[in-house]
């Protein structure tokens, strides 16, 4: 068994990296921070690396602090990267293929289809059918000889809880709430995750939905609806990339819609779309991957070479 493999593995390494992927989310977050706890607990000198900025929502996550923005690679026996579906979206893909090319330890922990992080891993836990990378991680935290405390099991709640949207999407397994189930026995604080990530919504992020919801359009035959933000808006509003992520799940919830796209202006200048669905008969992860991009079936994302016109709440996607 892979995990098995990866267990005898960790056993031997004294120096852990573990990798945060960018624009991170509360499963590559919560998946990471679970694992370094229980790491150091078995006397594993372990560092965590994320190059952005950590969203607030996640700031209540045990050890979060100790998340860096950089490291050198060279430290390190094994690189770990979590809930990453592409070299590209770890941040650092030049250095990572000359780690695995050099050290030939690189351990991908993952939950998306699988991907080119996957050719130049030694060891590939890949599990589509898994909620999170947070529920691949619980499995193989179980398997180690370490103690589920609270704090281990209130970060993988939180990552679990966070790619389901609240245990509300289609990859709600009953083993994603019976893993549930155990995380509360364990002493998992589902009152603070609720409150972090649910509630506790800005003012910036309340401004940004405005505009989103003001722009919204929804195509009549392809029963799509979709939006644009610009980099303006987020400056405008005072908001962060981050708080994106909300707008395009809101607008997933009109229920007569087969897809919600939210196009946005990168840093870069080209347009990101972020694509998420209810319908069991759409694969919104094909649809991106036509454009370049990738992801599950329900939420995905690509990016293009394009230019947003702008006109009031009129607005179009010009390709370049
Ligand atoms: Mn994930």
């Amino acid at each position: 068994m892979l995990v098995d493999k990866l267990i005898s593995k960790i056993k031997n390494y004294e120096n852990i990296l573990l990798m945060v992927h960018v624009e991170p989310d509360g499963d590559t977050l919560a998946a990471t921070v679970a694992f370094y706890i229980a790491l150091k607990s078995l006397g594993k000198k372990v560092s965590m690396v994320c190059i952005d900025e950590i969203p607030k929502p996640f700031l209540f996550l045990p050890q979060i602090k100790n998340i860096q923005k950089d490291i050198l690679f060279g430290d390190f026996e094994v690189i770990i990267v979590i809930d990453c579906g592409d070299l590209r979206r770890t941040g650092f893909p030049e250095r990572l293929k000359k780690f695995a090319k050099v050290f030939k330890n690189f351990i991908n922990i993952d939950h998306h289809p699988k991907n080119d992080l996957w050719k130049i891993a030694n060891i590939n836990i890949v599990d589509q059918g898994a909620s999170s990378a947070s529920e691949i991680v619980w499995e193989i935290l179980k398997k180690l000889p370490v103690e589920l405390n609270c704090d281990i099991a209130t970060a993988i709640l939180t990552g679990i809880y966070t790619d389901t949207g609240g245990f509300k999407h289609s990859n709600t397994s009953p083993k994603t709430l019976e893993i549930a189930a155990e995380l509360l026995a364990h002493g998992a604080r589902l009152k603070t995750i609720t409150k972090n990530v649910s509630l506790n919504k800005s003012v910036a992020a309340l401004k940004l939905w405005g505009v989103a919801l003001s722009r919204l359009h929804k195509n009549q035959y392809l029963q799509i609806v979709s939006s644009v933000i610009t980099r303006q808006d987020l400056d405008d509003c005072g908001a962060t990339y981050y708080e994106l992520a909300g707008v395009v799940n809101l607008m997933n919830s009109i229920p007569d819609s087969k897809a919600a796209i939210l196009f946005f202006e990168t840093p870069e200048g080209n347009i990101r779309a972020s694509l998420r669905t209810e319908k069991d008969s759409v694969d919104i992860g094909k649809i991106a991957k036509l454009f370049g991009g990738g992801g599950h079936k329900k939420a995905a994302g690509f990016t293009i070479e394009a230019e947003l016109k702008l006109n009031d709440t009129q607005w179009e996607i010009l390709l370049k």
